[in-house]
C-alpha cells in the first residue's frame, strides 16, 4: 500500500518545495546561461538538452519509506538530495567531464557528492555522471541552501536509461534474470555506439581541416 504525508506534514512539505523548486530553477538558468554562451559565443556546444522534474510528494514518501524514514517534511528536506533533478544532455561522452567541470566551478556552488558512473557504470550497465551540488537561494531574510542533483549523460545513455527504468518499474524491482542481462548487453552495445559517433565525428572534423 502507498505511504503517504499526513495532512500537517503534507503543508509543511508543500512549503519545502517552493525552495526546491527556486533552487531548480536557479540550476536551470544557470545551464541555460552556458548553452546560450555555447550556441552564440564560442565554436561547439556540448549541451544536446536539458530537462527538469521535481520529485512527486508521492515518490519522496515512497523513497523515505524505502530508507526506514518517519515520512516528515523535516526528514524530506535533510535526508533526500534529489528532490530537485536537472539532466543535461549532451553529445558525446568526452563533453560529460567538461560540462561537469565547468558547473563544478561556479564558485557560489557547494558538491556534496559526485558519482562517474560513466567510468564505473553501475551492474546494471547504467552510465551517467551524477552531482549533488547546494545552490544558494536568497529570500528575504535569509539565504536557504538546497540540494539539487544534476545528472548528465549522452542521448544513447539517455535513451538505455529510460527505456530500462520502464521495463524495471514493470518488474517491481524484481527483474528475470534474463531480462537484467539482455539490458546489461544494450548498456554495452550502446557505449561501443557512443565510442564510433564519436570518432566519426573526429574523422570529419579532421577530414573537412584538410580540404
Ligand atoms: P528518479 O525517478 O529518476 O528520480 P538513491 O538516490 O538513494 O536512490 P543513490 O545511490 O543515492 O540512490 O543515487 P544514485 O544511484 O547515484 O542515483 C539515483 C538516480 O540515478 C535514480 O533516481 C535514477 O534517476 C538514476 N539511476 C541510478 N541507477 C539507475 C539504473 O540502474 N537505471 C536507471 N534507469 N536509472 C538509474 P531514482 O530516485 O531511482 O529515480
Amino acid at each position: 500500500m502507498a505511504v503517504l504525508f499526513s495532512p500537517e506534514e503534507f503543508t509543511k512539505l508543500k512549503k519545502e518545495l517552493v525552495l526546491f523548486s527556486c533552487a531548480l530553477k536557479n540550476m536551470e538558468m544557470r545551464v541555460w546561461t552556458l548553452l546560450e554562451e555555447f550556441q552564440n559565443l564560442q565554436t561547439y556546444n556540448p549541451i544536446e538538452h536539458v530537462k527538469t522534474r521535481m520529485k512527486s510528494p508521492e515518490s519522496i514518501a515512497d523513497k523515505l519509506n524505502r530508507r526506514g524514514l518517519e515520512i516528515t517534511a523535516e526528514n524530506a528536506r535533510t535526508q533526500l538530495t534529489d528532490i530537485a533533478g536537472i539532466r543535461c544532455i549532451c553529445s558525446y561522452a568526452r563533453d560529460i567531464i567538461t560540462l561537469a567541470d565547468i558547473i563544478k566551478r561556479q564558485p557560489d556552488i557547494k558538491i556534496l557528492r559526485q558519482r562517474d558512473y560513466i567510468e564505473s557504470p553501475k551492474p546494471s550497465g547504467y552510465r551517467s555522471y551524477h552531482l549533488i551540488i547546494e545552490v544558494p537561494i536568497y529570500l528575504t531574510e535569509q539565504t536557504e541552501r538546497i540540494p539539487v542533483e544534476v545528472q548528465i549523460r549522452t542521448q544513447a545513455m539517455d535513451f538505455w536509461a529510460a527505456l530500462e527504468h520502464k521495463v524495471r518499474y514493470k518488474f517491481n524491482d524484481d527483474m528475470p534474470e534474463s531480462i537484467t542481462k539482455n539490458l546489461w548487453e544494450c548498456a554495452e552495445q550502446i557505449s561501443e555506439l557512443d565510442k564510433q559517433m564519436f570518432e566519426i565525428q573526429n574523422m570529419a572534423n579532421s577530414t573537412r581541416e584538410k580540404k
